[in-house]
């Protein structure tokens, strides 16, 4: 396979955790949808021991949140974002963890900064809380800045282009010169596509085909896991979506694409099937696989 990603290698990589090969960043989500007495310890009990498993199998880097965006999710109060990532966080930042944090607020990133995060994972690039961008900036730390069009309630209402490769890019090139306007460091700035934000599957196949085109010369994240464009195109013939945790096998084929093709890093659930088809890759290729040496990973002899 032509490595059509050339154009994506990054230009800035120095300050970003990165391993020249894509980093598999695992989710945490601590968005519970039920509550029980005693709850909240039990939930950050229980990321936590997600976070340290998923270590184990070796993913390179946590990303922690505490904001459902399905569509259609109502917002948490800003006190309750805050409840559910900041223990998480601290637990794990301080077992040695790369920690992202998931969060469009301001506030959550200074405090998720805090308890130790080094990178901001904003699903929002900047558009939802602006200053956002100061607090990252301030501190010195990275930034993830994702296409957008708006909140849960109204992104599937806004999935319309003319040409989605271009908007989408050109779109992202303005949230990437805001950032750099606040004073985030080039060297630490990543950019997403957003698959499925204000995206329909014909868009987000049309994004993944298009890849080189969304090259601004930063490290690129692509998060597909469990999807619902997943669900579409592995659906029963009558039509039935094929189940979210049914979706894996589909998502490490394209995190074997994405390592295929360069992209800095995947965002994905389940860590282990990534990390063994990134090892497939690393092999195929002749290159080393890595790890940053975090406490609980399944380190290359
Ligand atoms: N997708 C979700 C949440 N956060 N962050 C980035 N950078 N890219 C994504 O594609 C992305 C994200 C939604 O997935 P989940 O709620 O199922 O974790």
């Amino acid at each position: 396979m032509r490595p059509p990603l050339a154009e994506l290698t990054p230009r800035y990589v120095a300050g970003l955790p990165a391993l020249g090969r894509p980093l598999v960043m695992a989710v945490v989500n601590v968005t519970p949808d039920s509550f029980s007495d005693g709850g909240r310890w039990l939930e950050s009990d229980s990321a936590i021991a997600h976070g340290r498993e998923m270590l184990a199998e070796g993913a390179d880097l946590l990303d922690i949140g505490g904001e459902s965006t399905r569509p259609g999710a109502t917002r948490p109060l800003v006190a309750e974002e805050l409840a559910r990532v900041v223990p998480v966080i601290e637990a794990l930042a301080a077992e040695g963890a790369v920690v992202s944090v998931d969060t469009m607020r301001a506030e959550v990133a200074a405090a998720a900064l805090d308890a130790g995060a080094q990178l901001v994972n904003d699903v929002s690039g900047g558009l939802a809380d602006p200053d956002i961008l100061r607090v990252v900036a301030e501190r010195g730390a990275s930034y993830v800045a994702m296409h957008w069009r708006g909140h849960a309630d109204v992104m599937q209402q806004r999935a319309s282009y003319d040409d989605v490769a271009v908007e989408v890019r050109d779109e992202l090139r303005a949230r990437v010169d805001a950032a750099l306007a606040a004073g985030i460091a080039p060297d630490r700035l990543a950019v997403d596509p957003g698959l499925g934000f204000a995206k329909t599957a014909e868009h987000n196949w049309e994004l993944l085909r298009r890849i080189g085109e969304l090259d601004l010369g930063y490290p690129l994240l692509l998060g597909s896991s469990r999807k619902s464009f997943l669900g579409a195109l592995l659906a029963d013939p009558d039509g039935t979506p094929r189940p979210v945790l049914d979706r894996e096998d589909a998502n490490t084929a394209l995190t074997t694409l994405a390592g295929m093709l360069g992209v800095w890093a995947v965002r994905v659930h389940e860590a282990r099937a990534s990390v063994d088809a990134l090892k497939v890759v690393a092999r195929w290729k002749g290159a080393e696989f890595g790890g940053f040496g975090a406490p609980g990973r399944v380190d290359e002899q």
